[in-house]
């Protein structure tokens, strides 16, 4: 008899923590608990820049600092590897994740089947479709950039070089990414209400990446030979497209004035040099902030859905200054 009604007790003691955790559910968000130290996940998309190296030192750099155990993955530029890297961080019982989204759509089941397993996911750098997935409620929060209101400053910029007169050809970031897909907004929006002498003639996607970029900047150098301007989402794919101007036999940051964003040492370098004339900065080193959101979260603080950098820009007047601080 006392036997079953221990059981009975046990049983309700069971009932009442999983109403608790549904309650936590119920908020929208599966808590972090406080411990000492923490197992935690950071999925890459991509290692083949020095944007992302300078990102995955950071995260690297701060885990370590914390004593905090991290599993890295990268995806190779794939969304479908990123997918399977968070759900093996799911399988290894990681405590928390850090996801640098590869695309906004494709990433979907993977920040929702954290949510499932009961494990805190934090959005860093990239955003994921918020109609699918909602800050604050399917995932902790998202770290990073105002990625719109980099492209507005870019066009801004492109306005002040050109004079409000041009012929631009844009090279975009990954395709379906969220910084390419609002670098894009904001830009053409400027450029549309402030500048109707500019003209974005033609627009494709260089994939964020060195190479890509040069090869489209050569095809496109050549179907428009009136271009005379180059917004590219990204120092790489500007300066992919300053080698396929100087091949064509051109002037960069003369006869093609070139505009671009995040400020990595090559680009403040192109700054320098005269090839370009401006990069808005994106700031890639995501470590602290990361890591200190997550240990808020787990005191159980208020984490603001949107946590966004402040972000600088650079011109000839600080170029150089900015160098040793830049990677
Ligand atoms: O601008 C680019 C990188 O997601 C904000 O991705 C990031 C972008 C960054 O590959 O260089």
């Amino acid at each position: 008899m006392r036997m079953i009604t221990r059981r009975v007790a046990l049983a309700s003691v069971a009932a009442f923590s999983v109403a608790m955790a549904t309650t936590a559910f119920a908020d929208g968000l599966p808590p972090l608990k406080p411990k000492a130290t923490y197992k935690v996940g950071f999925a890459q998309t991509e290692s083949n820049n020095p944007w992302r190296l300078a990102q995955t030192a950071s995260m690297k750099a701060e885990a370590e600092k914390l004593g905090w155990q991290l599993v890295y993955t990268d995806a190779a530029g794939s969304a479908a590897k990123q997918v399977a890297d968070v759900n093996s961080m799911i399988a290894q019982g990681v405590d928390a994740i850090f996801l640098a989204p590869r695309e906004e759509k494709p990433l979907i089941p993977a920040v929702l089947a954290a949510k499932k397993a009961g494990i805190p996911l934090f959005l860093i750098d990239r955003g994921v479709d918020p109609t699918q997935a909602k800050a604050g409620v399917d995932y902790v929060t998202f770290i990073g950039s105002d990625f719109v209101a980099e492209g507005k400053r870019a066009a801004e910029a492109m306005i002040e070089a050109t004079g409000g007169k041009g012929i631009i050809l844009e090279l975009e970031g990954s395709t379906g990414s969220s910084p390419a897909n609002d670098r894009k907004k904001g830009f053409d929006e400027v450029v549309a209400a402030k500048a109707p002498g500019l003209k974005i003639i033609a627009s494709q996607t260089g994939d964020f990446n060195r190479d890509k970029g040069r090869q489209v900047a050569e095809a496109l150098l050549q179907a428009h030979p009136e271009a005379t301007a180059i917004y590219a989402h990204n120092d790489e794919m500007a300066i992919g497209a300053i080698s396929a101007i100087e091949a064509a036999g051109k002037k960069a940051g003369k006869d093609i004035i070139i505009v671009s964003i995040d400020g990595e040492k090559d680009g403040l370098q192109a700054v320098i040099d005269g090839k370009m004339y401006a990069t808005v900065e994106c700031n890639p080193k995501f470590g602290p902030k990361a890591f200190a959101t997550a240990i808020a979260y787990s005191k159980g603080e208020k984490i603001e859905p949107m946590t966004m950098n402040v972000d600088r820009y650079y011109d000839i007047k600080n170029a150089a200054a900015s160098m040793a601080d830049s990677y």
